[in-house]
């Protein structure tokens, strides 16, 4: 096992990776901007690390420093999390380049599923259901786009290759406004992404997005953990995600998990992945996959038991997973709402100092946050300041667990999004579970343009 790691991340997946690495008896260095350079989490890392003034640019994104920050404390490893560096090809090859461990897949795993058109003909190779589609990149051939959207049925969805998690889409109802469409999306990938390679899929109108989690070493093994359903969200940002999905069978879990793990072991990943599919009638249609731990593993980690952090260290190590399939068991149920410091109707960010600060417990309740009364949550980053996650035997504990410790909870001084899921917690819909992506964004009055 390593005996120092660099976390190149911040707030509570920074502590996350903290607590992972003290448990395996790892030494952490903590980079952190001066944004960030009185909280506490950075002051109980072994030690830390300026790395520049508060915009992300200049100090969590910023490549040279965080390879210098290795450097001069001796690090072996790097841990990215999620956000930032950890899906960025090239910072990975840089830090192996540099001498150290990248705790994530080969750069080149990396490139490819940043690539949403490579990444799906990897998918087809391994027999993923994938969305009904283009099967590779848009040619030049104007007509062979009309035949093609004809073939698949509008409603089509024209998507940017370079693109990912809700940039550079484009819906198309009719023939009329194909090629347009098609040519205004070239045109803002290759703005946007410096790619202006497109792809055509059949657009699925009310999906669930369902994801499943893997974990892959470097000695040929990959397992799933099951699905998390991801379907609360509000502009591609998720808001509350459970595990299991309510009502899926699990006999289609393992199924599609096996799938997933076999396409693991044929493009030879490596750490914790998740494949995102959307689901509709039943059926599972990847989209995307990354290769990254998530915002929301707590909720895998519950119902399976597997610390999804300490297997990503692990993995990087060099060590074999420390569990097979067969090992692999579900119990109960977990849900996870993300609290962020902004208006619970509004969504505008609400920065500030945190004046008083109280933490739920009791049976099932996990609170991973790096905040505490008077710490100031700094207005450049992410307005998510932590995540309460719930277990129980069946959902209805879980969700009943939950909202004991939504009323617990006392965070002043900032705005927070607690009372939107004390709200979401009471829904009939939310309650009875199984609803789509467009659900909350329908009841909270929002359309999309
Ligand atoms: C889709 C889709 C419907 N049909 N693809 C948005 C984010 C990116 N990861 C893929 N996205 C979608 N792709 C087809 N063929 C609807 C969405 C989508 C969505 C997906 C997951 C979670 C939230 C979403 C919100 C709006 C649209």
């Amino acid at each position: 096992m390593f005996e120092k790691v660099l976390i190149a991340n911040r707030g509570e997946i920074a502590l996350r990776i903290q607590r992972a690495c003290r448990e395996l008896g790892i030494k952490t260095v903590c980079v952190h901007s001066e944004a960030d350079a009185d909280a506490k989490y950075v002051k109980l890392a072994d030690e830390s690390v300026c790395i520049g003034p508060a915009p992300s640019v200049k100090s969590y994104l910023h490549v040279p420093s965080i390879i210098a920050a290795a450097e001069v404390t001796d690090a072996e490893a790097i841990h990215p999390g999620y956000g930032f560096l950890s899906e960025n090809a090239d910072f990975a090859e840089r830090v192996e380049q540099s001498g150290f461990v990248f705790c994530g897949p080969r750069a080149d795993t990396i490139r490819m599923m940043g690539d949403k058109v490579a990444a799906k003909a990897a998918m087809i190779a391994s027999g993923v259901p994938v969305v009904p589609g283009s099967e590779g990149a848009l040619g030049e051939d104007q007509d062979e786009w009309i035949r093609m959207a004809k073939d698949i049925g509008y409603p089509v969805i024209i998507k940017a290759a370079g693109g990912g998690g809700g940039r550079g889409m484009r819906v198309v109802h009719t023939e009329s406004n194909l090629v347009q469409s098609v040519q205004m999306t070239q045109g803002e990938a290759g703005a946007a992404f410096n790619n202006p390679t497109v792809y055509m899929e059949k657009f699925l109108g009310n999906p669930r997005h369902i994801e499943i989690q893997v974990l892959s070493d470097t000695h040929g093994n990959a397992v799933h953990l099951g699905e998390r359903d991801c379907s609360t969200q509000r502009r591609h940002q998720k808001v509350i995600e459970e595990a299991p999905a309510p009502g899926l069978l699990a006999k289609l879990r393992n199924q599609v998990g096996e799938r997933c793990a076999e396409a693991c072991r044929e493009i030879g990943d490596r750490g914790a992945g998740t494949f995102e599919f959307l689901s509709e009638n039943g059926e599972f249609f990847f989209i995307e996959m990354n290769t990254r731990v998530q915002v929301e593993h707590p909720v895998t980690e519950f119902i399976t038991g597997v610390d999804i952090v300490q297997e990503s260290l692990r993995i990087a190590a060099g060590e074999p997973l420390s569990v097979a399939q067969k090992d692999v068991h579900f119990r109960g149920h977990a849900i996870e709402c993300r609290i962020n410091a902004e208006d619970p109707k509004t969504f505008v960010p609400s920065p500030g100092r945190i004046t008083s600060y109280h933490t739920p417990g009791g049976p099932g309740i996990r609170v991973d946050s790096h905040v505490y009364q008077n710490y100031y949550v700094p207005p450049h980053y992410d307005s998510m300041i932590g995540k309460l996650i719930a277990y129980g035997a069946t959902r209805e504990q879980a969700i009943a667990r939950m909202r004991v410790a939504l009323s617990e909870m006392v965070v002043e001084g900032i705005k927070t999004n607690i009372p939107l899921h004390q709200e979401l917690l009471t829904d009939a819909t939310i309650l009875k579970g199984g609803f789509s992506i467009h659900y909350l964004e329908q009841k909270l009055g929002l359309h999309k343009k």
